[in-house]
């Protein structure tokens, strides 16, 4: 109850800022894009984990203003980008309370065009714990933003209840397997499971996405298992918009 009177004052103060996680083609190894994740600093309890606050600001209704925050300061950093960067990709975590506004897709296009960003350098992360309200209307939103060229990514595919039917029945373009799918390449058993994920999107003509890579040895193994995207301590931690630049003239 503390903290959710905090997070009501903390926009208006200041206190969110958005770090940037670079995401890098496997193949090529050059940086496709970057994963926008919000950080809260609060006056005397220092860092605070998105995981702790967003969903106190999913029961307040707070996540709306808050989401279209962090959406618009990831369209401009994305569009500064641009100028060394043109492909880069902007990737946005939304949450199920924000899609099932109706004005969602609407307000999105608005902050990307009004920032600059080209609708298909702009990507939304939907977590699949989070859609359940009612499949019919998430299709219907996510419709209504892939027609006009954002790109949807299926975050933390895998651990859910419903995985396969969301990838049956929305419209993504991209699929981010859970951490564990990388972290879990210890025993032969876990490496068949993720590696069959794997063929699984692929064979779906999605965009895999790893997330949590740590090690150079899961690296190795997401390659050979033809995973397309890598994201993860390994490759880089998130980083301060100032430091999006040299990080970009050193990794292009
Ligand atoms: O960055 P960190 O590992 O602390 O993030 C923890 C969780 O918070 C992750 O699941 C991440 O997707 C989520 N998260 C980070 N930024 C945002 C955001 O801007 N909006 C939403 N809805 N979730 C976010
Ligand atoms: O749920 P989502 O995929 O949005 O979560 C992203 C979160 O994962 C971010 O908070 C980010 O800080 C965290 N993260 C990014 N790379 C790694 C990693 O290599 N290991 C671990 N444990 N967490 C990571
Ligand atoms: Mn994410
Ligand atoms: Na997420």
């Amino acid at each position: 109850a503390e903290l959710t009177e905090h997070l009501r004052d903390a926009l208006k103060l200041g206190q969110f800022s958005v770090h940037y996680q670079p995401q890098f083609d496997i193949r090529s190894g050059r940086v496709r894009g970057f994963e926008a994740l919000l950080r809260w600093r609060h006056p005397e309890h220092g860092f605070i984990s998105p995981a702790e606050f967003i969903p106190l600001t999913e029961a307040s209704g707070l996540i709306v203003p808050l989401g279209m925050w962090v959406l618009r300061q990831a369209c401009e950093t994305g569009t500064s980008l641009l100028g060394v960067f043109p492909d880069a990709v902007m990737s946005v975590n939304v949450s199920a309370v924000q899609i099932n506004d109706p004005d969602f897709p609407e307000c999105v296009k608005e902050i990307a065009r009004s920032a600059g960003l080209p609708p298909h350098r702009l990507e939304l992360e939907v977590t699949e714990t989070a859609l359940i309200a009612s499949l019919e209307y998430a299709q219907r939103q996510l419709m209504r933003l892939s027609q006009a060229g954002i790109i949807l990514a299926l975050d933390d595919f895998g651990v859910g209840y419903s995985s396969l039917n969301y990838l049956k029945k929305l419209p993504f373009h991209v699929v981010k397997i859970d951490k564990s799918f990388t972290n879990d390449l210890t025993t032969p058993k876990e490496a068949k499971v993720t590696e069959a994920i794997i063929q699984l999107v692929k064979h779906l003509d999605y965009r895999v996405v790893a997330e949590g890579v740590e090690t150079f040895d899961q690296l190795n193994r997401l390659k050979e298992m033809d995973c397309d995207v890598a994201q993860g301590f390994l490759l880089s931690r998130p980083l301060a918009p100032e430091q999006l630049p040299a990080f970009i003239a050193k990794h292009l």
